[in-house]
């Protein structure tokens, strides 16, 4: 990964770029939005700082969510520009082996689920650095990316993966579909939720997928974030969290029919859905229904579903300051482990910094040497833990607890104990 002289945050100044409150849904149009959660403001999660950037200019936004209490939608209050947070995006999956194995596994599966004949169009939107299409090529499926992030179009260029780096976008579909054919399998992991013109987004997606051809989305399940208490995924770059009824009324507005949903362990719990035209030959499984009908009992047309997760992070942020002050007090030496963009959001809402960590590790190359935007944690490589032996480590990535906590067994045995945040904290 390239090193970056600026983060990109950083070369935007504020003035050049609003963001703008949402007024209506983004899915429905409905002016019904309930807000039930602010994390005050903080800058973009993803902005890591150099050194020499400490004490510059660094932009605040606006971090709240609302619920539509039509389609049950929830979404940002505000929407920064996609330019000041894409362009040049520093988050890269393949960092991480559970990742890896999580994009083989999905297109081995899309693949046999579909019967991808080789040549066939694979086309994956928000392709990041190409490593699930490698995986598509592998199968012999002619593939395409599409990202806005150059940086990583050039690194998923030099992986053997033809990427467009654009927004995709109705008219990106168009010239796609008219130089490269239509799409047997469009995938999106980790995009749809970071998108704002949905609409257009869709009407690309029809516009690409061939006549039997399949959507694959996969994203955070709102409802796992809310029953899991997973605040930390509310951030800039998440502008939805989906609820199953909200995408059913997505999909009908393009005539798109949701076929089929199975759940992901990824990020807190995600849902994988499989999209076809409406008149496509593909069955309507019954997990659509058994969705609905939970989602239905949980009461997310309600708005007490929404105070009572509100007020169950309001706990987390209590209980977490609490313990990290009196541990500190007590001389103890506390770490963080992982700069996720979900722990900056942690670090800023429970104003965590170096009054109580004293540096964070990360495996990330080019994370390390920089600071976290807006607490200014120092970040340094994995090893660093293994050399110091703090007594306690706050695990910012929980996403990646097994991967993390294996990869810490020599210190854990040493009595080095985990402090994890979500859905509860705990000390483990
Ligand atoms: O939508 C997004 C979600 C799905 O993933 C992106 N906007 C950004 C990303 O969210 P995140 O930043 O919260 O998760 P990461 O980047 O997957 O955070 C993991 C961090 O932990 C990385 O910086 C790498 C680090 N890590 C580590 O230091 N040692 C990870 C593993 C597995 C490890 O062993």
């Amino acid at each position: 990964m390239p090193a970056e002289s600026k983060t990109h945050t950083q070369s935007v100044k504020k003035e050049s770029y609003q963001e703008y409150r949402v007024k209506k849904c983004r899915i429905c149009a409905s002016t019904d939005l309930f807000e039930y959660l602010s994390l005050d403001t903080m800058p973009i999660p993803n902005g890591f700082l150099a050194e020499k950037e400490l004490g510059g200019p660094e932009p605040h936004y606006p971090l709240g969510v609302y619920v539509c209490m039509n389609c049950t939608l929830s979404q940002l209050t505000h929407v920064i520009p996609a330019e000041i947070m894409f362009r040049n995006y520093l988050y890269i999956p393949s960092t991480s082996k559970t990742m890896i194995q999580h994009f083989e596994s999905m297109a081995a599966d899309a693949v046999e689920r579909f019967d991808v004949k080789p040549g066939e169009l694979v086309v994956d939107i928000g392709s990041n650095d190409g490593t699930l299409l490698k995986f598509f090529k592998a199968h012999e499926a002619q593939v395409l990316g599409i990202d806005p992030a150059s940086n990583l179009a050039i690194v998923a260029r030099m992986n053997g993966v033809n990427t467009l780096d654009d927004f995709f976008s109705s008219r990106i579909a168009k010239e796609v579909a008219a130089s490269q054919g239509k799409a047997r399998i469009i995938t999106a992991t980790n995009v749809v939720a970071h998108v704002d013109d949905i609409h257009d987004f869709f009407k690309g997606v029809k516009e690409l997928l061939a006549p039997e051809g399949v959507f694959i989305g996969e994203f955070p399940y709102g409802k796992d974030m809310h029953d899991k208490n997973e605040f930390d995924t509310v951030y800039h770059e998440h502008l939805s969290y989906f609820s199953i009824h909200s995408l059913k009324a997505l999909f009908e507005r393009h005539e798109l029919k949701l076929a089929d949903i199975v759940k992901q362990r990824v990020h807190g719990g995600s849902v994988r859905v499989f999209v076809t035209h409406k008149n496509a030959s593909h069955k309507v499984s019954p997990a659509i229904k058994e969705f609905l009908d939970a989602e239905d009992e949980a009461g997310m047309t309600k708005r007490e579903y929404y105070e009572a997760f509100a007020e169950r992070v309001h706990k987390i942020r209590k209980d977490l300051t609490a313990l990290l002050k009196k541990l500190k007090g007590e001389g103890k030496r506390i770490i963080g482990y992982g700069a996720a963009a979900k722990g900056n959001v942690t670090l800023n809402y429970c104003k965590i910094g170096t009054d109580l960590l004293d540096y964070i590790v990360d495996s990330v190359p080019y994370k390390q040497g920089r600071f976290t935007p807006g607490t200014h944690v120092p970040i340094f490589p994995e090893l660093k833990l293994e050399k110091d032996n703090p007594d306690y480590v706050l695990l910012l990535a929980w996403n990646f607890a097994d991967e993390i906590m294996q990869k810490q067994e020599s210190y854990r045995e040493k009595g080095g104990q985990f402090i994890i945040a979500i859905p509860n904290v705990r000390v483990e």
